[in-house]
């Protein structure tokens, strides 16, 4: 199919056409990069390499005497810990205060000073307050947004030690005690992570499985963030329902102004969104056909999510989009955005715009976003790419013909809805049946990034074609649902070339009844990385249904190409939620035999969740299949034990 040579450590067809034209033109990319870090740097790469204090850098050679410890004395487990943990806590700030800004613009909608936002979703606001415990009887929807604001708020900073509350009222009973128990319950979002920070400054914590527990509480401030921030974009923007649209490089349109917007939080793209419907008639005053809005990365899958906006790249590629040479502008909020793509947009007409006072590169043009000038800001963001539009050379326009068809937008209510059209009673044992029947093995959630370590996309789709093939059903966040998306496994198109005849069954016969106007897809597209909140809400719901543990589910979380300290820390509440967890990279921990162990042994006797490492995706799938049909045989036994006796499989597991 491709004409591209081999050789470009991609599958993604349209990424390796514009690798070729890189290469032709003398182009750097981040592929390029990686080749010249070649070889990276042992201690780093296992972990051992300590820069906590400028006594350092000390690097362990555990076969040394005299090196085998850091010139404090520490050793190779404490390093180690300590480096992983400090991954998780810039994981958990970069999504919590994502988070933060969500609640404070709702806080501003319910206070009436962000005069460009709206309560969307009435319905939400109603269900969330309700779950939260915020009166909603005889108040008004700003009243309601304002309290459910203040107390999302709370979960960052407040003092008392009851567990956060977007946690507590996200998880099970069963999860609530065991995170008593082990004290890694946050009280507050912030502290979890200051807390973190203390505990591994030089000569404080020693102690490997306690700095490791440390790192599992401010893995669970960052799932609590990332509850509240899907909770409030919703209440915001509205739950994602279906959707079609399309992605990959061939959905730029060279008739058209082309925007980008890159990074993760909608609060402003989603404003781009509305200023570039707004300002059609300006565009095509400016000569061009119209304004086609397209995303990369998370906030590319915000508004996929919500408005069909489609997607273009995933972190892997970003760059690729700008050497189409049809990229006039791209607006990029937070978190994700390589610097690399500067010194593309300087070989091309692409303007760069960076939006937040956290997040600049030099040189771009700067415009800020404020809550209470949204519109405005997103206004003067479009009217800058229609001038830019006029740069374009049309010597260096090549638009890669690779489009395929996406049905997105499956937020939990989504799925709900769809299982509700077999089920209204009880919708979410649609899913849990067609276990328990064997129709369907278990579920596997894609999760995740794009990392240079690995072949761009390859593991992630490999892992999928080799799960569907044996009935799980899937769905995905983040970058791995870019991947799916820009491979057609986000259609139906997916389904007839990869699913096995059990998921095959089970898709068509929501497919009869869903009422959409597609087919619907392989993968289940849940939304960006926070809303991997969403894929805890659907094992949680599955538990409860079923009247189990999360650890006994058969459900199981891969992150095939794992790169961010925010993967590192989302595959941490992951097993701690008691869900197997399989990374496709090798993480910072092989220095420590100790701390390798406790993240893919003990944890499992702990949280029943625990961490595969394993870089061959077949092996992978394999891996994740086996603990899938452990389960769903253990779960079929004990339910048909209860019926037998007539008791509840819970009690089963009680005993
Ligand atoms: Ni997640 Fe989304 Fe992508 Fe990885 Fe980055 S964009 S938040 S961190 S690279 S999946
Ligand atoms: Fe070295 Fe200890 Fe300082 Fe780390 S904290 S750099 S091991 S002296």
């Amino acid at each position: 199919m491709s004409t591209a040579p081999t050789g470009h450590r991609t599958v993604d067809l349209a990424a390796r056409e514009m690798l070729d034209l890189a290469e032709a033109a003398k182009l750097t990319t981040s592929f390029d990069r990686y080749k010249a870090q070649q070889p990276q740097c042992k201690f780093g790469q296992t972990g051992i390499c300590c820069r906590i204090c400028i006594q350092g850098p000390c690097r362990i050679i555990p076969t040394k005497p005299g090196q085998d410890k850091g010139i404090c004395g520490a050793s190779a487990f404490t390093i180690v810990a300590r480096n992983i943990v400090r991954m998780m806590a810039g994981g958990a700030s970069a999504h919590s205060d994502h988070a933060r800004e969500i609640a404070l613009t709702l806080l501003a909608v319910g206070e009436g000073h962000a005069p460009d936002f709206k309560i969307t979703d009435i319905k939400k606001l109603m269900a969330v307050a309700k779950r939260v415990g915020v009166p909603t009887e005889g108040r008004t929807n700003e009243e309601v947004a304002k309290d459910v604001a203040l107390l999302a708020l709370a979960d960052f900073g407040k003092y008392n030690n009851e567990p956060c509350t977007w946690l507590s009222t996200n998880i099970t009973e069963e999860r609530k005690v065991k995170f008593r128990h082990t004290g890694i319950a946050p009280s507050a979002i912030d502290r979890s992570v200051v807390q973190l920070l203390h505990q591994t400054h030089v000569g404080t914590d020693a102690d490997p499985v306690n700095i490791i527990f440390g790192g599992l509480k401010a893995a669970l401030a960052d799932l609590t963030g990332e509850h509240i921030a899907t909770d409030l974009t919703d209440v915001l923007f509205g739950t994602p329902t279906a959707v079609i649209t399309d992605a990959n490089l061939g959905a730029l349109d060279k008739e058209k102004i082309n925007i980008a917007v890159h990074g993760h939080n909608p609060l402003l793209s989603q404003m781009v969104v509305y200023a570039a419907r707004e300002l059609e008639g300006e565009a095509k005053a400016a000569g061009a056909q119209g304004i086609n809005l397209v995303g990369i990365c998370c906030t590319g899958n915000e508004v996929l999510m919500r408005e069909g906006v489609p997607s273009v790249a995933n972190f892997g590629s970003q760059e690729l989009v700008i050497m189409t040479g049809v990229l006039d502008s791209m607006v990029m909020d937070v978190q994700c955005i390589a610097p690399g793509v500067k010194d593309l947009c300087n070989c091309f007409h692409t303007q760069l715009v960076t939006t937040s006072n956290i997040s600049k590169i030099p040189g771009s043009v700067h415009i800020e976003f404020n809550e209470a000038t949204a519109m405005d800001d997103a206004r003067k963001i479009v009217r800058l790419a229609i001038k830019q539009y006029a740069k374009r050379n049309p010597a260096l326009v090549k638009i890669p013909l690779y489009k395929k068809q996406v049905v997105g937008g499956f937020s939990f209510e989504a799925m709900t809805d769809l299982f509700a059209k077999l089920c209204p009673e009880n919708p979410i044992s649609v899913l849990t049946d067609a276990i328990l029947a064997g129709e369907i093995k278990g579920v596997a959630a894609f999760a995740g990034c794009n990392n240079q370590k690995t072949i761009h996309d390859d593991a992630t789709l490999t892992i999928a074609r080799e799960l569907a093939a044996k009935d799980v059903f899937l769905v995905s966040t983040g970058c791995a649902a870019g991947a799916f998306a820009k491979a057609g496994f986000l259609s139906s198109e997916g389904v007839e070339q990869f699913a096995g005849p059990g998921l095959k069954k089970f898709i068509k016969r929501l497919e009869e009844n869903s009422g959409l106007k597609a087919n619907l897809p392989l993968v289940y597209h849940m939304g960006s990385c926070v809303d991997n909140s969403r894929v805890a809400t659907l094992w949680t719901a599955m538990a409860n249904n079923l009247k189990i543990p999360v650890a006994q589910l058969p459900f199981v979380a891969t992150a095939p190409e794992a790169m961010s300290e925010k993967a590192v820390v989302i595959g941490s509440w992951v097993i701690s939620s008691g869900i197997p967890c399989h990374v496709g990279v090798l993480p910072p921990l092989e220095g420590s035999d100790l701390v390798y162990g406790v993240t893919t042994r003990i944890a499992k006797d702990v949280f029943g969740g625990y961490f595969i490492f394993e870089t061959d995706p077949v092996k992978a799938a394999a891996q994740l299949y086996e603990r899938l049909e452990n389960r769903a045989w253990k779960l079929r036994i004990y339910a048909d034990t209860a019926a037998k006796y007539q008791s509840t499989p819970a009690m089963a597991f009680e005993g």
